[in-house]
């Protein structure tokens, strides 16, 4: 039986049978690998004085991990440069945003390399190579450059941006040539993959026809697949007592008031201060409703050590203290602004809570918080989403009042709707989603991709690159 090793920037901790505490991406890449006694490979999170290779393996029933330390010039250059500074906000559509630094393209590059050089003996003959994400683009051409002829699959979890953004990109060419070393390229939409199509047709020359991109003598498979959360897991989070514990709270401290709410990242592609913009549209323009509502907005910080994220972080401090100010009341708070994670048993418990959820991000891959909520709901009496048509997700889930986030009057008007929307409306709506995110869910998503990796007959791609 063929193996499958997953490489990814960092590696889920082993499970030990406990996968209620891990995101969905984990649990379906742990079962995945446990159903192929797989290896997971990447960094290990920590800091080392000198790169020496040093694998440290984890053994967990039938997964085993595989971690590496970095250099502190590794982590600046690949991980908050490269990775959190060039390609996340460009392929968020922020070039505004986007630092493009030599020193960061190289320690890129440089750590690509490190880690194809540490994995490549690990690979055995029939095993097949599924990379994950933005930080490891170019690993496919390295390990082909280190003679591995093995399927080689890669996907993409954020947005692929329009040509003309990329072009911005000094090496923007040279970055996706490496992908042509991969067998099976997915993206969540079919918006994405055809984006990147554009690109490599336009810049290199390609063709594509019936989900084959040919380059020369070089064939990739691309595939649309979006993916989904573990639908079963999440529902019966929401049962458990932790949640319904949560649920409880959460409706006395609702004090019979609808609760909105968010669920992010701290980050700028999530479309926070633009949310916040469009609710206080919805309090100045509906004074009658205003104190019936609030909003709960969990951001757990991230990438700290980005200005960028620093600055995204003062301003909604400052821009929730303003709208508190101006409107709050001796006994209502508009925005209760809440700058910590907490468990998913926790989270499951406050969707379930409450009446709408505000997915607004300006961009984003697909966004599983609005799978989340449509899953933890009470499908006699579901809440409502509010969700960005940016989103990947907004291609599935076409029953949510899909809004332009940047136009606080739609987010405002969808507020509204949501508020006023009937029982019978929201069952209709929630079940059409909830039927969508239970098919698709993130098992589906997994085998649809390892499938076609697996069918790719190894290697399409046939020589070694140079
Ligand atoms: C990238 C792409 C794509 C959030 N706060 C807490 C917490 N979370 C969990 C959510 C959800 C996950 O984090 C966030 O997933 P998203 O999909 O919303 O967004 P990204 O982190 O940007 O993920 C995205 C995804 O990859 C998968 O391909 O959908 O488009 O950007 O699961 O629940 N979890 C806990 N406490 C929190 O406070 N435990």
């Amino acid at each position: 039986m063929s193996r499958l090793i997953v490489i990814s920037n960092r590696v889920a901790a082993a499970t030990g049978g406990n996968a209620g505490s891990q995101g969905g991406l984990a649990v379906a890449l742990t079962s995945a690998l446990r159903e192929c006694r797989g290896l997971w490979f990447g960094w290990s999170g920590e800091v080392t004085e000198e790169f020496t290779g040093q694998i440290t393996f984890q053994r967990d029933d039938d997964v085993t991990t595989a971690t590496v330390d970095l250099e502190e010039q590794d982590v600046e250059e690949y991980y908050d440069g490269y990775a959190n500074r060039t390609l996340w906000p460009l392929f968020h559509y922020r070039i505004d945003l986007a630092e493009y630094e030599r020193g960061f393209a190289g320690g890129y590059q440089r750590v690509n390399e490190r880690f194809a050089e540490t994995i490549a003996p690990l690979i055995e003959p029939d095993d097949a190579v599924w990379v994950q994400d933005y930080h490891m683009i170019p690993l496919g051409t390295e390990l082909r450059k280190r003679g591995c002829r093995n399927r080689i699959g890669f996907f993409l979890h954020t947005p692929w941006p329009p040509r003309r953004l990329l072009l911005t990109l000094p090496e923007a060419s040279d970055l996706v040539e490496t992908m042509f070393a991969y067998d099976v390229i997915g993206f969540h939409t079919d918006e994405w993959l055809q984006s990147f199509v554009d690109f490599v047709v336009l810049e290199s020359g390609g063709s594509y026809a019936d989900g084959i991109l040919r380059l020369g003598d070089r064939q990739i498979r691309l595939i649309t697949c979006p993916i989904g959360i573990d639908c079963a897991e999440f529902r019966s989070l929401a049962e458990s007592p932790e949640a319904i514990e949560t649920f409880n709270q959460m409706r006395d401290s609702a004090a019979n008031r609808a609760m909105m709410v968010g669920v992010d990242r701290l980050d700028y592609s999530k479309g926070l201060e633009e949310r916040f913009l469009g609710y206080e549209r919805f309090l100045v323009e509906n004074p009658a409703e205003r104190k019936e509502v609030f909003l709960l907005q969990i951001a757990p910080p991230s990438r700290g050590t980005v200005e960028s994220y620093q600055r995204i972080r003062s301003s909604l401090e400052g821009l929730s203290g303003r709208i508190n100010g101006a409107h709050a009341d001796l006994d209502w708070v508009p925005i209760r602004y809440v700058n910590q994670g907490y468990s998913r048993a926790v989270l499951a418990g406050v969707y379930r809570a409450a009446r709408m959820a505000l997915v607004t991000p300006l961009r984003d891959g697909m966004n599983l918080v609005a799978k989340e909520f449509v899953a933890a709901q009470d499908p006699e009496d579901p809440g409502v989403l509010i969700l960005s048509r940016f989103a990947g997700a907004a291609v599935q889930l076409k029953d949510a009042l899909l809004v332009n986030p940047y136009s606080a009057e739609e987010v405002s008007d969808a507020i509204r709707t949501a508020l006023a929307m009937g029982r019978e409306e929201r069952i209709a709506r929630w079940r059409a989603m909830f039927d969508n995110i239970r098919e698709q869910d993130v098992l589906w998503w997994r085998r649809r991709f390892t499938d076609a990796l697996f069918a790719a007959t190894p290697p399409l791609t046939p020589e070694p690159l140079a």
